[in-house]
């Protein structure tokens, strides 16, 4: 038996440069099985996204088939000992997270051009220089397209970090005093939460998202003690 967690390591002062390889990473820890992590090859997966795992000559695509693969195979629900409502809660947060605050913190990478230089720019660092100018130049256009067509890029950047602030400060109310989102124990919401999160506190860019976060001390200390519990030494296979 053997499974492989396709993504991407340490970069930009963080686990991974990708919040959902950081919550498949910290699920499938939390699913206690013996796993290898291997740089991934968007070309060979349908989805051209990572995370993907495969499990036993299996591939599955997406942190949240990802989960749901391991739950069904090992009968482990990671949201176990939750109330009806604190799941309902949970997808509720996670998807926030993921599909409201994470694009906006892919906006400050992305389109403000010192941040690509210093960040997304070194993804390409291995495509042959000849005609690696072109390929950035597309890649970034696609991304202006994707985050056009979602609405973000139509917000100026200060009403991003107006909606962004609203994100955050909902995710450490919610957390309040706990250790996790749901108690002494992590579940599900809390990989998802520490990609996200943690993408944001990152001071390796210009912005204002990690001042956002620092006025959260909860969720500093959640941060760190996720950190420590899940990522303490630098477990990804360095990237060519
Ligand atoms: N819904 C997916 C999102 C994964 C995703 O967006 N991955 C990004 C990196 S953060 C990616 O692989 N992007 C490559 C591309 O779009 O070409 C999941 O939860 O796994």
């Amino acid at each position: 038996m053997k499974t492989t967690l396709y993504g991407w390591g340490s970069m930009f002062d963080l686990p991974s440069p990708s919040p959902f390889v950081m919550k498949a990473d910290i699920h499938l820890q939390m699913f206690g099985i013996p796993f290898e992590r291997a740089i991934a090859d968007l070309d060979s997966v349908d989805k051209h996204k990572a995370p993907y795992v495969r499990d036993d000559g299996v591939v599955v695509q997406d942190s949240a088939f990802i989960r749901r693969h391991f739950e069904k195979k090992l009968g482990i629900d990671l949201d176990s000992g939750l109330t009806p409502e604190q799941r309902a809660a949970s997808w509720a947060l996670e998807k926030m997270l993921e599909r409201h605050l994470q694009p906006i913190d892919a906006c400050e990478r992305w389109l403000i051009d010192e941040n690509f230089e210093r960040g997304p720019k070194q993804f390409f660092l291995g495509v042959p220089a000849p005609m690696r100018d072109a390929v950035i130049a597309q890649v970034r256009a696609d991304f202006a397209k994707t985050m056009h067509g979602s609405g973000f890029s139509r917000y100026s950047r200060q009403e991003r970090i107006t909606l962004a602030r609203a994100d955050i400060a909902a995710a450490a109310l919610l957390l309040g005093s706990k250790a996790h989102f749901f108690g002494d124990t992590p579940t599900a919401v809390d990989g998802a939460a520490f990609g996200v999160l943690a993408g944001c506190a990152t001071r390796f860019f210009e912005s204002e998202l990690p001042d956002i976060v620092a006025e959260h001390p909860n969720l500093v200390a959640y941060l760190n003690r996720m950190q420590k519990r899940f990522f303490e030494t630098d477990l990804w296979p360095r990237m060519a």
